[in-house]
């Protein structure tokens, strides 16, 4: 491992360690996932493609990069537990919502500092709220990149399904420090991708928005500002989630050996 990654998981880990304590959160979460795309990747061009031709690539935000540093903050399993029941998101997912979108600016800030300090620059991309309220689509999907950092793959919930689930949130930072990527995963994880069978998340969903064949991103919108107004009182909270509880991805990759 080159002594720049090791710096940056270690500092990664460490900030979220100490997050709950420090700033007196509610939300725990457990030790995060780090992975690392080459900028000049030829996948991240794709993405005009695929998602929407205003699409950035990595130098869109700095000129000379040379790295997506991608990682997952997975939720600690309470967080998850107590979004199952019900119709409403669960408080507890509200706040994990929030304070987690927080912690990502946060350690984004630090990490950016941490690695200037090192002869390094990075580029600072917020955690969500980056997208076009209408199209329901953002400029840089941060589970895209981190997808092609290898960080997991996609799911039937279109989750990035990581080696510790989908419960959690997903950041991005691009860097000009050199950092060779992460090993491509060949394998699907979600079963239903492997086989045909589980499917446990379009059933589980609560607005009709996702299906095995199809997914209705305005339902699902829908259904999230439907919580954002129950918990106003918390802060702009447009969450749901309920596709990724109580599922065989929920903390890990089932298709693990
Ligand atoms: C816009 C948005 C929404 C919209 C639209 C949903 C959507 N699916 O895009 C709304 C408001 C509805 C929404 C809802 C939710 N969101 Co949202 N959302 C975003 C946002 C801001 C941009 C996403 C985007 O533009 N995607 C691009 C579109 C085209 O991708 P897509 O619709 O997902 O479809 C792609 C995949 O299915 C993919 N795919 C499937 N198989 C394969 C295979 C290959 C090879 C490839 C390349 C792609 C691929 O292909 C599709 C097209 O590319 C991101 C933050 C960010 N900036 O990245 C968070 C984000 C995606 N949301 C997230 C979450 C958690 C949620 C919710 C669970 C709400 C909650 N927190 O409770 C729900 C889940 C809905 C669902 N089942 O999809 C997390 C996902 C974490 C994770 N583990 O992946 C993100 C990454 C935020 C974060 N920082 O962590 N969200
Ligand atoms: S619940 Fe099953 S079908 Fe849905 S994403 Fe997870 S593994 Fe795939
Ligand atoms: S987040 Fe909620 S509404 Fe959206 S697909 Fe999942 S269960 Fe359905």
């Amino acid at each position: 491992m080159s002594k720049i990654r090791g710096i940056i998981e270690n500092f990664i880990a460490d900030y979220v360690g100490s997050y709950p304590t420090k700033k007196n959160t509610d939300t725990t979460w457990l030790p995060p996932l780090v992975a690392y795309a080459d900028a000049a990747d030829s996948r991240f061009l794709e993405l005009k493609n695929i998602i929407s031709p205003s699409h950035a690539v990595p130098t869109d935000f700095l000129p000379d990069a040379q790295t997506v540093i991608a990682y997952f903050l997975p939720f600690n399993r309470v967080v998850a537990k107590s979004n199952i029941l019900g119709r409403e998101s669960s408080r507890e997912w509200v706040v994990a919502y929030i304070e987690t979108n927080t912690l990502i600016s946060d350690l984004n800030a630090a990490l950016a500092q941490k690695l200037t300090k090192h002869g390094y620059r990075a580029a600072l991309i917020p955690p969500t709220h980056n997208f076009d309220k209408v199209k329901l689509i953002s400029d840089w999907s941060h589970r895209h990149a981190a997808y092609i950092a290898g960080l997991g793959k996609f799911g039937l919930n279109n989750m990035l399904i990581t080696a510790k689930g989908c419960c959690g949130r997903v950041g991005t930072v691009v860097t000009n420090a050199p950092i060779g990527p992460t090993p491509r995963v060949d394998r699907q994880y979600c079963l239903y991708k492997i086989d045909g069978s589980c499917g446990i998340c379009a059933k589980r969903c609560v607005n009709d928005a996702l299906h095995k064949e199809s997914f209705d991103r305005q339902k699902c919108y829908a259904m999230c500002l439907e919580n954002a107004a129950r918990f106003y009182d918390l802060g702009l909270a447009d969450v749901c989630g309920k596709c990724l509880v109580d599922v065989p991805c929920s903390y890990v990759n089932p298709a693990a050996p």
